[in-house]
């Protein structure tokens, strides 16, 4: 049809020209802009990625929470847990664990294979720093609630991979 044009009148030509050649300079825009935005894209994705490595710790925030609930004869039954139950770290990556006491007086804690013992008090924060050499599943546990006896299963699971 474009051809057709230019046959009839050669001034159409330079119309055809101009407008492919704009459509031309729109696509090359508009290709430039998505390629710069994946690229932008990209690189957050690896600065979200390397660039906690490179800044060193990362923070990780915990709290106490309760679970409680009355049985049919008017029994009360509760359970004290870390939350979030499960974080999932890197290897060797180095970790700051803050955790805040919202539910419970205390609770006194250790965190299986890494050596770490420490204490979590309502209203108060409780840091811990840690870097997990080797793959595997450590166990936050509180030492007063350890399991359902003792108003638990209190354990959280740093999984290390
Ligand atoms: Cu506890």
């Amino acid at each position: 049809m474009r051809n057709e044009t230019w046959r009839r009148d050669p001034q159409k030509r330079v119309q055809v020209v101009v407008l492919g050649r704009n459509k031309l300079l729109l696509a090359v825009g508009i290709f430039l802009l998505a390629a710069a935005y994946l690229l932008y894209v990209r690189q957050e994705q690896a600065a979200s990625v390397t660039g906690t490595a490179a800044a060193g710790e990362r923070t990780i925030h915990m709290v106490t929470g309760e679970f409680k609930s009355t049985l049919p004869d008017g029994k009360e039954i509760e359970a004290y847990r870390w939350d979030p139950g499960t974080i999932v770290v890197r290897k060797g990556e180095k970790v700051k664990l803050s955790i805040t006491g919202v539910n419970g007086a205390s609770h006194p804690f250790m965190i299986e294979g890494l050596g770490i013992k420490g204490e979590v008090k309502k209203g108060e924060e409780t840091v811990v720093s840690f870097q997990a050499d080797k793959p595997g599943v450590y166990r936050l546990i509180c030492l007063t609630h350890p399991d359902f006896a003792h108003s638990g299963p209190m354990i959280g699971y740093i999984v290390v991979n």
